[in-house]
C-alpha cells in the first residue's frame, strides 16, 4: 500500500530516493536496511552451503541475470574482506552493518535490529567492531561509497529505477498516444499494447475510425467487413454493445505490489528465481497483468509468484471481447490523495468524443495513514485536505471521460488487520533459523523510521487503532463526497474496500487470514487475494450496479470463430 511500499523498500525500492535525499530516517535508514537484508542472506548462505562468506557472495552474484553478474562482483570484492571477517567471528549482520557503517546509532536513538540482538547486547557489541568500523570507514570514504547505491551491482539496480519510477506513462510511446508496444516501463503491462504506434487515434478504448474496415484502430482485433452483409464487422459484432474500458486509479495494493519471498530465503535462491529480475524491477516490482483490477494473461512467472489470475478487466472482456485490450492501471507504490491529484489522475489517457467510456475505480487504501514518521498521527492526510483533493481529482475526471462512464471509489482499509493476521509468523529472512517474525521486521523498520506504515506496523495497539479511526474518517469523506456531488461524464459510486469480506469467505472456507497477505512485505494483499476480490467485486456490480457491466455481447462466439486470441496482448 503505501508510502515507502514495504520491505521492498528495505531491500529495493527506496534505494533511488534514498540517494536523492528525498526520506527522512535514522540510524542509516534504507542504507542500513539494504545492508542488513544483503549480509543476512549472504550469511544464512554461507551456513546453508557451508563455505565462507566470500564464496556466499560470489554465489549470489553467480545467481543474478547476467548484465549484473559482473558490478555485483565489483562491489562484493570491496566489503567482501569486512563481511567475510565479522562473519567468521559469529557477529551477527546487524552488528556487521554497523561495523561497515551503513547502520549508525543516531543521538538520542538506540542502535536498531531486525536479527536476534548478540547475548552480550548490541552496545557491547558495537563497542567492540569498534576498530574495524574506522577501518571500513577509511576504506568507504576512499572508494566515494557514502551511498549504498554508489556500489557496483546495487548501482545497476538503483538505475533501472530511476529509470522506471521517472514518470507513470510509457517510456516508448512513439505516437505519444498514451499507449505502447513494449510491456515494461508503464508499457502494456499496464495499458493495452498499442496495435499502431505511429498513428495516436490508434489505440486501444478508441471508437473505430472509419469502422476499421481496413485495419484496427482500437486494437481489439476486430477489422474488415463481412462479405455476407458488406458492413464493417466493428458495426455487426460491437454496435450496440456498450463497449467500455476498465481502468484503476490507485496505489501499490491496485498495482498490485509483489516481491518473491524466495530473494529472502537462503533455502530458495538459485538462478530461476531471478530469471525474470529485470522485468520485475522494470515494472516497478508491480505485476498490474495479475492483478485485480486489469489482469490479462495466465500466470506464467513460475515459483516467484504463485496463484490464480482473475479481473475485472478479463470479465469484462469475456462478457463483450469487443473490449479486448481496453485496460489502463495507473496504480503507483505510495500513492494517495495529494499524488493522485497533482499526477496520477493525470497520467490517464481518455479522449471524451472519440474513445468509449470507461469504469474507474479509484482506490487508495491506506497511504493517507501511512508514513514512516515517529510522529506518525500528526504527519496523516486530514480529512479537509482529503476532500480538496478528491474533489479536484473527481473534477479533473469530468472532463477527461466520456459521457456515460463510471467512477467507484474504494474505502480505505481496515489496516489493523495485517497485523492481526502475520504478527507473530516467521519471515522469509527468518525462515532458516525461525528467528525473524513479521514484528521483528515492523520493529526494525520503525527504528529505522522508513516504515512503509508506522501506524499499522506498529505492536502499539492503540496506535493501530488511532490509524484505522483517521482511516474510517476520511471513509466518511468519501461517503459523503458520493452522496452529494454529481457529474457530467459519470455515474459516482462509493464501495466498501472488500479485503475484509474476502478474508472472512476464506476464513469460512477453512483457510487462514494471512495466507492472503504478502510473504516479504506484509503489507500487501498476494496473488490469490487478488483473484478473490476481482471475484467479489464483480458480484457486487452484478448485485448492486449492473449498469458497470455493460451489455453481455451475444456475438462472442462469432468473434472468437473470426478473430481467435483477437491478436493476444
Ligand atoms: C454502428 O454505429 C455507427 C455509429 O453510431 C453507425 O454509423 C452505423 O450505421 C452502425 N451500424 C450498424 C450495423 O448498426
Ligand atoms: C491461458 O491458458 C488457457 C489454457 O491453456 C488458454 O486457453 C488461454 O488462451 C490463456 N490465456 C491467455 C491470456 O494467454
Ligand atoms: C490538484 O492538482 C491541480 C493540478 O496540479 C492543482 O492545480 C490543484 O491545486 C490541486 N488541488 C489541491 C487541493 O491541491
Ligand atoms: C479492524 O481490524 C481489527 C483486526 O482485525 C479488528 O479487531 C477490528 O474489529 C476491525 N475494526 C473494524 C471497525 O472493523
Ligand atoms: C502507543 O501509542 C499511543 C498513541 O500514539 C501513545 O500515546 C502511547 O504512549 C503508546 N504506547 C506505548 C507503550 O508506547
Ligand atoms: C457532507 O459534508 C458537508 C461539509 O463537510 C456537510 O455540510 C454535509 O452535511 C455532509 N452531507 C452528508 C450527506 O453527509
Ligand atoms: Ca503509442
Ligand atoms: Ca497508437
Ligand atoms: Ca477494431
Amino acid at each position: 500500500m503505501w508510502r515507502s511500499f514495504g520491505l521492498l523498500c528495505i531491500f529495493l525500492a527506496l534505494l533511488p530516493l534514498a540517494r536523492a535525499g528525498k526520506v527522512r530516517d535514522a540510524n542509516g535508514g534504507t542504507n542500513c536496511a539494504v545492508c542488513t537484508v544483503l549480509v543476512g542472506i549472504v550469511e544464512q548462505l554461507a551456513q546453508v552451503y557451508d563455505e565462507g562468506a566470500v564464496d556466499a557472495l560470489e554465489r549470489l552474484c553467480s545467481f543474478l541475470p547476467e548484465q549484473l553478474q559482473a558490478p555485483c562482483r565489483a562491489g562484493a570484492e570491496v566489503f567482501a574482506p569486512y563481511i567475510a571477517e565479522a562473519i567468521y567471528n559469529k557477529e551477527t549482520p546487524d552488528v556487521v552493518c554497523h561495523a561497515i557503517g551503513f547502520c549508525k546509532v543516531d543521538p538520542g536513538h538506540q542502535a536498531c535490529h531486525i536479527f536476534p540482538p548478540p547475548k552480550e547486547g548490541m552496545e557491547a557489541a558495537l563497542r567492540r567492531i569498534q576498530p574495524m568500523y574506522q577501518d571500513a570507514k577509511k576504506m568507504r570514504e576512499g572508494r566515494g561509497f557514502a551511498d549504498i547505491c554508489d556500489i557496483p551491482g546495487i548501482k545497476e539496480i538503483c538505475d533501472i529505477f530511476d529509470r522506471a519510477f521517472s514518470s507513470h506513462l510509457p517510456a516508448e510511446d512513439l505516437d505519444k498516444d498514451g499507449f505502447s508496444t513494449m510491456k515494461t516501463f508503464r508499457g502494456s503491462s499496464w495499458r493495452g499494447k498499442d496495435c499502431n504506434d505511429l498513428d495516436s487515434r490508434h489505440h486501444p478504448g478508441a471508437r473505430p475510425v472509419d469502422g476499421d474496415k481496413l485495419t484496427d484502430s482500437n486494437c481489439n482485433g476486430i477489422f474488415g467487413l463481412d462479405s455476407e452483409t458488406g458492413l464493417p464487422y466493428e458495426d455487426v459484432l460491437c454496435n450496440g454493445t456498450e463497449p467500455r474500458g476498465m481502468i484503476l486509479l490507485g496505489d501499490s495494493i491496485g498495482a498490485h505490489f509483489h516481491l518473491p519471498p524466495q530473494w529472502f530465503e537462503a533455502k530458495s535462491l538459485n538462478p530461476s528465481v531471478f530469471k525474470d529480475l529485470i522485468f520485475i524491477l522494470e515494472n516497478e516490482i508491480d505485476w498490474p497483468e495479475l492483478s485485480t483490477a486489469t489482469g490479462h494473461m495466465n500466470n506464467t512467472f513460475g515459483e516467484v509468484i504463485k496463484g490464480p489470475v482473475d479481473s475485472i478487466y478479463m470479465r469484462l472482456r469475456e462478457r463483450n471481447r469487443c473490449n479486448h485490450r481496453d485496460y489502463q492501471n495507473l496504480g503507483v507504490n505510495g500513492g494517495r490523495s495529494g499524488s493522485m491529484n497533482s499526477t496520477i489522475v493525470r497520467s490517464l489517457v481518455r479522449n471524451r468524443i472519440s474513445d468509449y467510456p470507461a469504469i474507474v475505480n479509484i482506490e487508495l487504501v491506506g497511504n493517507d495513514v501511512c508514513n514512516g514518521h515517529p510522529d506518525t498521527l500528526s504527519h496523516m492526510t486530514k480529512p479537509k485536505d482529503f476532500r480538496k483533493y478528491m474533489l479536484d481529482t473527481l473534477q479533473y475526471l469530468d472532463g477527461v471521460l466520456p459521457e456515460g462512464s463510471h467512477v467507484w471509489l474504494t474505502s480505505l482499509a481496515n489496516g489493523s488487520l495485517l497485523y492481526a493476521n502475520v504478527h507473530d509468523r516467521i519471515h522469509p529472512l527468518g525462515s532458516l533459523r525461525n528467528d525473524v517474525t513479521y514484528r521483528d521486521m515492523y520493529t526494525f523498520l520503525n527504528c529505522l523510521e522508513i516504515s512503509p506504515c508506522t501506524g499499522w506496523l506498529n505492536a502499539n495497539s492503540t496506535l493501530r487503532y488511532l490509524t484505522t479511526q483517521r482511516a474510517f474518517e476520511l471513509n466518511d469523506v468519501l461517503k459523503n463526497i458520493t452522496a452529494t456531488s454529481l457529474y457530467k461524464n459519470f455515474k459516482l459510486i462509493y464501495q466498501d474496500i472488500p479485503i475484509d469480506a474476502v478474508i472472512a469467505k476464506w476464513e469460512a472456507q477453512g483457510g487462514h487470514g494471512w495466507e492472503l497477505i504478502e510473504p516479504v512485505d506484509g503489507f500487501h494483499i498476494n496473488q490469490l487475494a487478488n483473484a478473490l476480490s476481482a471475484d467479489y467485486i464483480w458480484e457486487w456490480m452484478e448485485k448492486e450496479h449492473p449498469e458497470l457491466l455493460g451489455k453481455v455481447n451475444l456475438n462472442n462466439d462469432r468473434i472468437k470463430q473470426l478473430f481467435g486470441d483477437q491478436g493476444g496482448y
